[in-house]
């Protein structure tokens, strides 16, 4: 069985040790189609959060606290920035962490792609599942918001937005800047093709998958493919289980709901990108036009607890 997950964020890389641990079971291939919509340039180093988070923590390697970043990490890099007064202070780099981000750097510099850089810094912390980025080409997502230095509009970086402002600021949209000219990496279009299974991993469906979905290609790939396409909800009885996708939702006037989400996503038969939706218990009665809706426990706990999500998402399809 081969098995695509489309996923980003925190919540995306918990899914995939379920994933991880499902496939192993069944002798299944996983490949994990992800997010780059997070991605910066900070002090001249390219940083892609949602694949790190992918990479260290099926790797081991991942803080467990915090969710993002090395575990046993330390923070002069970021103290000796800080003495210089080098900007962002909101955004800090850990000294474990910036190895990863100085080769990836390193190679991005010397004409290698994102996903060859990806690869190659797999090569260490063997994930047991392929990780590909969405696309190769920039595409970074900016949040138009209300200026808060004065009056009119602002687009600033996503990171701005979600770290600095804990998207608390007047937001009117999201725009996914490079999208329009993005490819998908090699390998992305073939996978699908190839699926026997897409899951929607149960990440932020407005700032992780949404830019996902945006890299011209991939939701036509699915929509054509023969693979059946089966959402998690990030929405537990009414409230994100982690993260702000709350906020998310909000600034596209989409209900925070199991069923908002279903909706936002759509049934394939009318356009939309679903075959099926998995939700909580407290969701049962959630309904989404034209996908069949299953309820079973969603909460992340552990990996045999996420791994049990995985196996109804696959009867589900
Ligand atoms: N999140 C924070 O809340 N504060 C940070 O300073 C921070 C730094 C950081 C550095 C590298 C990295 O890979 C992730 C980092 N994150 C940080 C997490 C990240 O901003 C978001 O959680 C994701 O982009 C959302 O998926």
């Amino acid at each position: 069985m081969r098995i695509v997950v489309l996923t980003g964020g925190i919540g995306g890389a918990r899914f995939l040790l379920g994933v991880r641990a499902y496939a192993r079971e069944m002798g299944a291939e996983v490949t994990a189609v992800v997010n780059v919509g997070d991605d910066l340039y900070l002090h001249g180093l390219k940083v892609c959060p949602d694949l790190d988070s992918v990479m260290y923590t099926l790797g081991g390697g991942a803080d467990p606290e915090r969710g993002w970043g090395r575990v046993d990490e330390t923070w002069t890099v970021k103290s000796e920035l800080a003495a210089y007064g080098a900007e962002p202070t909101w955004f800090g780099l850990g000294d474990r962490d910036v190895a990863t981000h100085l080769v990836r750097t390193t190679m991005l510099n010397g004409g290698y792609p994102l996903s060859a850089v990806t690869e190659a810094l797999a090569t260490r912390w063997q994930p047991g599942v392929r990780m590909l980025p969405a696309t190769d080409d920039r595409l970074e997502t900016h949040v138009v918001v209300s200026d808060p230095d004065g009056g009119g509009q602002r687009a600033i970086h996503f990171q701005e937005w979600w770290i600095r402002h804990r998207a608390g600021l007047p937001t009117h949209r999201f725009v996914f800047v490079g999208a329009e000219t993005a490819k998908p990496a090699p390998g992305v279009l073939d996978a699908i093709a190839a699926a026997d299974v897409v899951l929607v991993a149960p990440s932020n469906p407005v700032v992780s998958i949404a830019p996902v979905l945006a890299v011209p290609g991939l939701r036509e790939a699915l929509a054509d493919g023969s693979a059946p396409v089966v959402g998690v909800s990030p929405i537990i009885g009414g409230s994100a289980v982690r993260g702000m996708a709350d906020r998310c939702l909000a600034v596209l006037g989409v209900e925070c709901s199991a069923a908002g989400v279903g909706a936002l996503y759509g049934g394939r038969s009318s356009g939309g990108l679903l075959d099926g939706w998995l939700v909580a218990p407290e969701d049962a009665g959630a309904v989404v036009p034209g996908v069949p809706v299953r309820a079973v426990p969603l909460l992340m706990t552990d990996e045999a607890a996420t791994a049990a999500m995985v196996r109804a998402a696959v009867e589900l399809a």
